[in-house]
């Protein structure tokens, strides 16, 4: 009988996935919710020709050239720079990850944060837990306006389009946005959106959602200099990747009321919390949760799967971020 592929499930993840991996796979598997270091990672990789992993693994040149088997790394996210993705091409291994499963489940969770930081829900349900509510008054958490109101979003794909259908559909907002590219005229008359600069964004929008992808250029790209453009009344909400707002700068905007509000959802160095931001009341914080309903991370988890199935029976991944030679299929060149 031909050996199965041996591949390494990096984290814990739902059984019945696990289960329909060990259907076609040798599967070695961590089955805790904790990163193996770097190093340990590529012990455990030693032998895999694939790896399932979540966006916490960086997968760079020192790993590649340490696991010359390694043939596909299959990310259970949409986003993926934990991936060196050009080391991974150069080195002939396929990336993949999973969008649109997550669209909708992401684009509901940071509407929600948009309108628990502009209504300020989070800070008045610690009050009344507090038992400080003892009286009405006419400005008692007196928040701002989502409906009407002008929705900015940095970074219109799948999941800005969501949250502008949302604003536009939902919550008769005029949608501004700004991208490294212009959508097409239909899917911009969809979404009711109108393309503006990144000056105008920022200037304009009374709730500013990010939603674009962490890369290198994009560090800091809401810092002291960007906060002190938006309204005073504006609200930022952070469903992205850390590392695209400058945290300190944040937490001090939010300290002197440059700022009204602001939903996290993710940050810099997490799961680590910049801790001026956990002293400021008027931020809610969640800990990354955007796409974590049960159904949709079942789905992360199964379209993964799926890529690695695919790539394995078919020669062909479902969803890669990235086209290697040699393709898939053929080994990579012994190193
Ligand atoms: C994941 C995410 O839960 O898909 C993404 O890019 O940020 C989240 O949905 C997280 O990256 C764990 O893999």
């Amino acid at each position: 009988m031909q050996q199965r592929p041996a591949i390494l499930v990096a984290r814990a993840i739902f059984p019945e996935v696990l289960e329909r991996l060990r259907q076609h796979f040798e599967v070695s598997y961590n089955g805790h919710d904790e990163d193996w270091s770097p190093d340990e990672l590529i012990r455990r990789l030693q032998g895999k020709v694939g790896v399932l992993t979540t966006g916490s693994q960086r997968i760079d040149a020192t790993l590649l050239r340490a696991c010359p088997q390694l043939r596909i790394v299959a990310n259970m996210a949409v986003g993926f720079n934990n991936f060196d993705v050009a080391a991974m091409t150069a080195a002939g291994v396929v990336g993949t990850n999973t969008p649109d499963v997550l669209t909708e489940t992401t684009a509901d969770f940071g509407f929600a944060l948009l309108l628990a930081a502009a209504r300020r829900m989070v800070e008045s349900e610690h009050f009344l837990r507090a038992g400080r509510w003892d009286r009405w008054a006419y400005d008692l958490f007196a928040g701002q306006d989502v409906h009407g109101s002008t929705l900015g979003i940095l970074g219109m794909g799948r999941i800005g389009q969501g949250i502008a259908r949302r604003g536009a559909h939902g919550f008769r907002m005029r949608v501004i946005y700004h991208n490294r590219s212009r959508l097409d005229p239909t899917t911009e008359a969809e979404c009711r959106a109108t393309y503006v600069s990144k000056e105008e964004l920022l200037r304009q929008a009374d709730h500013l959602v990010l939603v674009l992808p962490y890369t290198p250029q994009n560090h800091h790209a809401i810092g002291a200099a960007e906060l002190a453009m938006m309204k005073p009344t504006a609200t930022l909400v952070n469903i992205a990747r850390g590392g695209i707002v400058d945290d300190a700068a944040l937490a001090q905007a939010l300290r002197d009321r440059r700022i009204a509000a602001a939903g996290l959802d993710v940050f810099e160095g997490e799961p680590k919390v910049h801790p001026d931001l956990l002293t400021v009341p008027n931020v809610v914080l969640t800990p990354h949760i955007a796409s974590a309903t049960l159904a949709t991370r079942l789905a992360m988890a199964n379209l993964a799967a799926d890529n690695l199935i695919a790539f394995f029976t078919r020669g062909e991944a479902l969803t890669p971020v990235n086209a290697p030679q040699p393709q898939a299929g053929a080994p990579r060149a012994a190193t």
